[in-house]
């Protein structure tokens, strides 16, 4: 890559080009990606900032909070809430949906996000992330708007992605026109473009799971890890290799930059739950990007851009990544 395009110019020539993105939500990305490089740096300061550690608070789905999912949670409301883009945003970190307030000018668009994903890895130096997911209000909606404007399927996503806070600092976006990546260039304190159209081969020898939960899976994933396992003697007639960084925006970012298929099904532990990640912050902003790269992403029996929520906090299976393979899981299931 020659001249170096940063993320502004990025969007404003999608904006520009074939109006792909309204001004307002290139405005809304950039104040987006703007939290994240906040949220980086908090990150980078670790134990130097007194960051690190849990909140001894617990949020909506019973998980002990860390102090940086609180402060990321923070920054991404902070910074979105007066800008004029936005009508109301909701988060993995908070038991309901936080208004705009009145003061601020109301705009178009719902913000979703997971502030800090894979909270289990802050203290120990391994790569986090946030995720987000931008979706049109409802036009139904007259001034106020409620969480049940907020239950849109994954298709009805206007922008999606996530920043990954790792051994370097890069925002994954899409609009709908494919999959960019941008890395923070810490001196210029601007994300610039360092991979557009990104493609997920169909095939893949490497697979993610948290393999300790096998005696509680289901036997059509069971199936699946069985006939990797068996390697080259076995059924798939090669040997696979694992991954599982245990941050779903890693084993996603591993899979979008060299293949792979990322699987957190429903286990026999929680029967009542339908999986462990989010629907709205985690799966649907994941599939769109990985569709929008070649990829596929299902829950085990239907494309989960498609599942229509029936709350926020929902959860889901997933099953995302290398086509061939997310299709050989699905079939496995519906057969
Ligand atoms: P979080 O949003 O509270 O961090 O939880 C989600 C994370 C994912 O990033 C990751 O794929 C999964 O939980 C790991 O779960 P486990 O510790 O059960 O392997
Ligand atoms: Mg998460």
């Amino acid at each position: 890559m020659s001249a170096k395009i940063s993320l502004t110019r990025y969007l404003v020539e999608q904006q520009r080009v074939d109006g792909r993105i309204p001004s307002d939500l290139r405005l809304l990305i950039e104040v987006v990606a703007r939290a994240c490089k906040a949220i980086s740096h908090s990150v980078e300061k670790g134990a130097l900032g007194g960051v690190l550690g849990s909140a001894d608070k617990e949020n909506v789905q019973g998980e002990v909070q860390k102090k940086l999912d609180i402060i990321a949670n923070e920054v991404l409301i902070e910074a979105n809430e007066w800008g004029g883009h936005l009508a109301a945003m909701a988060s993995e970190e908070m038991d309901t949906i936080h208004l705009v307030p009145n003061r601020y000018p109301q705009g178009e668009y719902l913000l979703l996000f997971d502030p800090l994903d894979g909270s289990s890895n802050i203290d120990v130096n391994v790569s986090i992330g946030t995720i987000f997911s931008v979706l049109k209000k409802p036009e139904a909606t007259n001034g106020g708007v409620s969480e049940a404007d907020f239950l849109q399927s994954g298709n009805k996503q206007v922008a999606a992605g996530y920043c990954i806070y790792g051994p370097q600092t890069t925002l994954v976006l899409t609009v709908g026109d494919g999959v960019a990546m941008f890395t923070l260039d810490r001196e210029q304190g601007s994300f610039v473009l360092t991979e557009e159209h990104v493609k997920i081969p169909a095939d893949t020898k490497e697979f993610a799971i948290n393999m300790s939960n096998m005696r509680h899976w289901d036997a059509p994933v069971k199936r699946y890890i069985d006939e990797c396992l068996a390697g080259k003697e076995g059924p798939r007639g090669k040997d696979f290799n694992m991954r599982w960084v245990a941050s779903m925006v890693a084993d996603v970012h591993r899979i979008l930059t060299r293949g792979g298929i990322f699987m957190y099904p429903w286990d026999k532990r929680e029967p009542d739950k339908p999986g462990k990640l989010r629907l709205m912050y985690e799966a649907n902003p994941m599939s769109w990007l990985v569709e929008q790269a070649g990829g596929a992403a299902t829950d085990g029996r239907q494309r989960i851009l498609d599942i229509q929520p029936g709350k926020l906090h929902q959860r889901v299976s997933v099953v995302l990544g290398s086509k061939n393979e997310v299709e050989r899981v699905t079939g496995y299931h519906l057969s």
